[in-house]
């Protein structure tokens, strides 16, 4: 027995290559490390990281390179989390999170950082949230809020904070609603009623509460009425001719020219893979195997 602390190591040989060696780091005499050789070389590695007796972390090698490491989480015996590496650096992650065996959440890295996320939150079986982050920032973030399998909801983020929601509240595949808001707070929100993409309706919010609403309701790109609004009702109203809208709103695209912006931008975010497999993973209706 080793009583110094330090791993004990046993080796084992087949025709003098190394096949084998069990080491013991925590409890003396249990190995909780095993480590399996094919041509000299490392190929697999298991540990017991909570000394149960069980093994719970599989390291997958070829050419002495890690490949894939395999985790049990919560030491119940199920693979709960699959890690994929390229030239020795983490790439992918797959995770179950609820441990019924499907891949729930992906989480894509370059270098150190998550560049990409995937999740579906509310257990479909597909993915219904896509987030993007640039140097470890998020950036955007794609909802599928009511679980038809189509994107409706897209999110942009300065500095983590949420400044901007486009919504396709018809389910058209055309975003209508938009919120703007500073500091996290909500300042305005714009929408296309009659489906020509351009606003036709802006609602003004101050201290978080919506003050004022303005029409466009001949959509000629002019304001023609007003409505004042306190403690949330409508308490004047006029109608106007040809008064400027009240900013220049960018017009709203379709959920499908987002998606190609955003595979545009994340061209190189998903290592080692083809620009079509990059595309697949936008579509939320794609089964998760
Ligand atoms: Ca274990
Ligand atoms: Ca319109």
């Amino acid at each position: 027995m080793d009583l110094s602390g330090k791993p004990t190591l046993w080796m084992y040989y087949e025709n003098g290559q190394p096949v084998r060696s069990e080491e013991s780091t925590k409890a003396a005499g249990v190995a909780n490390r095993r480590v399996y050789y094919k041509d000299g070389k490392i190929s697999r590695v298991e540990e017991d990281t909570n000394g149960d007796g069980k093994s719970d972390t599989f390291s997958y090698f070829e050419n002495g390179q890690l490949l894939r490491k395999e985790l049990d989480r919560k030491h119940v015996g199920k693979i709960d989390l699959w890690g994929y590496y390229q030239d020795g650096r983490l790439i992918k992650q797959d995770e179950d999170l609820h441990g019924d065996g499907k891949v729930s959440r992906i989480v894509y890295f370059q270098g150190d950082e998550v560049v990409r996320r995937e999740e579906d939150t509310s257990r479909r079986g597909r993915m219904d949230l896509i987030e993007f982050f640039s140097q470890g920032r998020l950036t955007k973030r794609l909802r599928d809020t009511k679980g038809t399998g189509k994107w409706d909801t897209v999110s942009y983020f300065q500095d983590n904070q949420l400044v901007r929601e486009e919504r396709d509240t018809k389910g058209d595949g055309v975003f209508d609603f938009r919120t703007l808001y500073d500091k996290g707070k909500i300042i305005a929100q714009e929408a296309d009623t009659n489906g020509d993409r351009r606003v036709d309706v802006w609602v003004n919010f101050q201290n978080g509460e919506r003050i004022e609403q303005l029409e466009d309701q001949k959509y000629e790109g002019r304001v023609t009425a007003r409505y004042v609004f306190k403690d949330g009702q409508v308490v004047n109203q006029e109608q106007l001719e040809n008064v400027e809208p009240p900013r220049a709103s960018s017009t709203f695209a379709s959920v499908e020219e987002e998606l190609r912006s955003i595979a545009r931008d994340g061209a190189s975010v998903v290592v080692g893979k083809p620009a079509a497999t990059t595309f697949s993973g936008l579509e939320s209706g794609a089964e998760i195997k």
